[in-house]
């Protein structure tokens, strides 16, 4: 199980419709970073990660590029069927730069699940679900055009929306909240999300002003003092997404008393050996979190689905893909879909996923 090839790919993900925006950022077409590993028996496994926009998050795809580049020729002859020693000799080649290191970290599991013949989640702990629930994302859009999109959402079975605000008078993230509960009231579960955009003043006063509404709120401000700062004057439950940016910030978030959950990336956090840790410090204390990314195509699509199958279902808030934003998909035989607002869990090996090759036409860099 040794690695002996590795090559990484460049593929363009267009957002259908123009674009989709968010309080810091506004992206119409993502650059997804894919991975090919292959090992020396000849299997064959894929890692993707991409950063939604430069802004987002402190991450970049133009990054996570040179990351894998800088650490490749370190990486060959590793064992692909040791997680952890993977990680910390990815560590030892380069600090931080996890966005990059799930790609790896992704593309062995896929690997040693193809030769132990079991889906990745059985590595991760084993599934619990051969169904897990997603959830949609409205972009931040006027009043009652998201009013009519969650009540679109609803009908089609998602079970939680996540409302994004911020990036314009708070007067406004107000109404587009009260708009939407009106429409949707009790039908789904609601997340608003403030994308780190909110000043303390803002974030009390939506707080206050909905007090009535009960969402959860995720990263209203940017940083994780802001938010220490009014938590306890909020009226709602708040969730760490962009501040959570490993497990130790995890662990003292929790053990400060300022979170009661979280919106976890997968390659945020390092991928999935580090998202099943994460899954795991939040079991302990029982709170809620998501697992997801923040865009990417069939590849992060299958790995979020692989570790979302493994969260205790009453601490799950669900799997959002890019996958209803982006055409295509990677895998000649359909890739990973919501319907109905839920996401079929696949059984065959690895991530559950086969990418036609010939989908990634540029690549640009190869190490043998
Ligand atoms: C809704 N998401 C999972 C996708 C967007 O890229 C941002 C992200 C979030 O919750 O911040
Ligand atoms: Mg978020």
């Amino acid at each position: 199980m040794k690695l002996s090839k590795l090559a990484v790919f460049r593929h363009s993900l267009p957002v259908k419709g123009g674009g989709y925006r968010m309080a810091n950022a506004f992206v119409e077409s993502l650059e997804s970073t894919i991975v090919r590993l292959e090992s020396a028996c000849g299997l064959v496994g894929w890692g993707e990660t991409c950063p939604v926009g430069p802004t987002y998050a402190p991450a970049h795809a133009a990054g996570a590029q040179a990351a894998l580049i800088t650490m490749a020729p370190g990486l060959m002859g590793a064992a692909l069927d040791e997680p952890l020693l993977l990680q910390r000799r990815m560590d030892s080649l380069l600090n931080g730069h996890h966005y990059a290191k799930a790609a790896i970290d992704m593309a062995a599991y896929d690997i040693v699940g193809k030769k132990l013949n079991c889906p990745a989640g059985h590595l991760l702990g084993g599934a619990m679900a051969d169904r897990i629930p997603s959830y949609y994302a409205s972009p931040v859009g006027s009043p009652d055009d998201t009013a009519r999109l969650a009540e679109e959402k609803a009908r089609e079975g998602y079970p939680r929306m996540q409302v994004k605000i911020s990036g314009r008078p708070v007067e406004i993230d107000i109404e587009c909240v009260t708009k939407v509960w009106e429409r949707i009231g009790g039908r789904m579960r609601l997340a608003v999300d403030g994308n780190r955009g909110l000043t303390t003043r803002d974030a009390l006063l939506l707080s206050n002003s909905c007090k009535h509404i009960p969402f959860i709120f995720e990263q209203p401000c940017d940083s994780i003092d802001e938010i220490a700062a009014i938590r306890n004057q909020l009226h709602h439950p708040v969730y760490l997404d962009e501040g959570a940016t490993d497990l130790a910030t995890v662990i003292g978030a929790i053990g400060r008393g300022l979170v009661d959950g979280f919106g976890m990336k997968l390659t945020r956090i390092g991928g999935l050996t580090q998202m099943a840790r994460f899954r795991d410090v939040c079991e302990s204390r029982q709170l809620p979190h998501t697992v997801d990314d923040a865009w990417g195509g069939d590849i992060i699509a299958a790995a979020c689905v692989q570790v979302g199958a493994t969260v205790a279902p009453r601490l799950f808030e669900g799997t959002w893909l890019a996958q209803p934003y982006i055409e295509g998909h990677y895998d000649a035989d359909g890739g990973i879909v919501i319907e109905k607002g839920h996401i079929e869990v696949p059984k065959t090996p690895g991530l559950g996923i086969s990418p036609e090759e010939s989908v990634f036409s540029d690549e640009i860099a190869r190490f043998s």
